[in-house]
């Protein structure tokens, strides 16, 4: 399969990816953390172009994403980390007409301390993935993160994992993969190459060997690929004298912060790897961690080569963005979402106001939005005044987590436009506010480049208004999760009407700022 595919290959919030081929089509999962519905599944037959086709976490009763809170502090070596809780890291695997996805749900304590995190482990699965009826999920026990999974010739199951807490290793047990019980005890295989974060991992069966692909080196400036193989899947596993397999750590490219992969075949028998990595631009990677496509060469007996990373000026180019369609798979919520608050139809989005502001940590603010999958775009929408009530704010979001976020709004009660820019993490807090009455609506919009934000809005028929201007460094951060814009409504319940909602239209030569 010759495939010229463009990188990345899906745009946007899409980090840990993790890729099965069914019947001749490819089929690729995502983390999701705090976002529901949760698990995107994306399909490509080529390689080339990708649609997402559904989540594997798509009814409220599969699993709470009501811990998927966000840690904001500094870890022992002075950084400072954003650590969102909720769907992380999940692998995808095929065997014998079903699809497994194993993954981890990240539950953060009450104390937001890292360290006070729980991890529940458990997987899920479908005999027709094209449905996205996914099963509830089966729970099984072990502390860590980054779970995947390995059906052997001989029938047996098995599960990798990365034991968290000071050290970060890698541990296989057997697993049954009916009930979820753990045959053996979880024993530690390999410690990694450079020893620090060693996670992601993947066992791969080629050639008699057992090939053990690791993350190591944190998901940011230092992360890589590392490898090691074994005859045995228990050990002892073999470090590869040419690790990293694969870094961007050092150099100059455009894309960075490359590692947590996952190697596969295609239809041909050639193989490939889909990895994180962010598209820096002089310090700022605005969309976070992305999923990259490339090609790798594993000759019989031998290592594999990973080619470099292409990124060319072609970007988003293949991927279909689902647009307004109430019923697409791209609509997201927060956490534990309570459905019966959102309303679509054609262009119109009813949203049932309630008091939970966009900064909880656990609570669902009424907000549904779509993952910002250009670097370039604007975002509009536009508000009705509600007929009975005015305690009622409504508007337009970029959104990362709890912490982070840039808001502008109409307050019909004070009759105020307000913008609001805050990241936590950076200490920023910025507020423009300013009186205006209107008659009927307001609208509100969002030009983004890769480096410049700017937030305006329009009363009535009145012209465009410019309210703030940022710039786009405001969020990058050590961080995990990617932006989603949306829209929200904050206030006693009353029912508020958005129409042309619009995310990531490409922006006229004269709005572009
Ligand atoms: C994930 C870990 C990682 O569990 O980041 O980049 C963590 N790799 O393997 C969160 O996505």
């Amino acid at each position: 399969m010759a495939a010229v595919h463009h990188n990345p290959i899906i745009p946007g919030f899409s980090p840990d990816a993790s890729i099965c081929l069914v019947n001749g089509t490819f089929y690729l999962v995502n983390s999701s953390f705090h976002l529901y519905p949760g698990l995107p599944i994306y399909m490509s037959s080529d390689l080339i172009s990708w649609k997402h086709i559904g989540n594997a976490i798509n009814r409220p009763s599969q699993l709470s994403l009501s811990r998927a809170t966000t840690f904001v502090g500094p870890l022992d070596d002075g950084t400072e980390l954003v650590a969102t809780g909720g769907l992380y890291a999940p692998t995808i695997r095929h065997h014998n007409g079903i699809t497994y996805i194993i993954c981890t749900n990240v539950i953060h304590g009450t104390s937001n301390v890292l360290g006070d995190e729980r991890s529940e482990q458990f997987f899920i699965h479908t005999t027709d993935i094209r449905s996205g009826s996914w099963s509830d999920p089966i729970i099984f026990e072990f502390p860590g993160i980054d779970p995947s999974l390995l059906f052997d010739d001989d029938g047996r199951v098995y599960v990798q994992l990365c034991k968290t807490g000071p050290e970060f290793e890698i541990y296989n047990s057997e697993i049954d993969i009916t009930s979820g019980a753990m045959i053996v005890e979880p024993t530690l295989i390999w410690t990694g190459w450079k020893k620090g974060y060693t996670e992601g991992p993947h066992i791969y069966k080629k050639d008699g060997w057992y090939y053990l692909l690791c993350a190591e080196g944190g998901t940011f400036e230092y992360h890589m690929l590392s490898m090691a193989r074994s005859r045995n899947i228990w050990g002892p596993y073999e470090s590869y004298e040419m690790n990293p397999l694969y870094t961007a750590s050092g150099t100059t490219q455009y894309v960075q912060n490359t590692g947590h992969g996952d190697l596969f075949q295609d239809l041909d028998g050639q193989w490939w790897v889909v990895m994180i990595g962010v598209r820096m631009k002089e310090g700022r990677s605005i969309m976070g961690r992305e999923t990259f496509l490339t090609s790798v060469d594993w000759p019989c007996n031998g290592w594999p080569t990973i080619k470099p990373i292409t990124c060319d000026g072609n970007l988003e180019a293949n991927f279909k963005p689902e647009g307004q369609d109430p019923l697409a798979a791209s609509w997201v919520y927060l956490r534990d979402a309570k459905l019966d608050r959102y309303h679509m139809q054609n262009n119109r989005i009813t949203l049932k106001s309630d008091l939970v502001e966009i900064t909880s940590a656990d609570e669902s603010t009424t907000f549904v939005g779509q993952r910002q999958r250009r670097l370039e775009g604007t975002a509009t929408v536009t508000v009705s005044k509600p007929q009975h009530s005015t305690s009622v704010r409504a508007g337009l979001a970029l959104y990362k987590d709890e912490h982070r976020f840039l808001t502008i709004e109409y307050d019909f009660h004070s009759q105020q436009v307000i913008f609001n820019g805050i990241n936590r993490a950076k200490l920023y807090s910025l507020s423009e506010i300013e009186n205006v009455e209107l008659q009927d609506f307001v609208s509100f919009k969002i030009n983004y480049t890769e480096t410049s934000l700017q937030f305006s809005f329009r009363v009535d028929e009145a012209a465009w208004h410019d309210l703030a201007a940022l710039d786009t460094a405001l969020l990058t951060d050590h961080d995990f999760t990617g932006p989603v814009i949306g829209i929200f409504a904050i206030g006693d319940g009353i029912a508020v009407e958005f129409r042309d909602f619009e995310v990531d239209a490409v922006q006229s030569q004269e709005t572009r700022v």
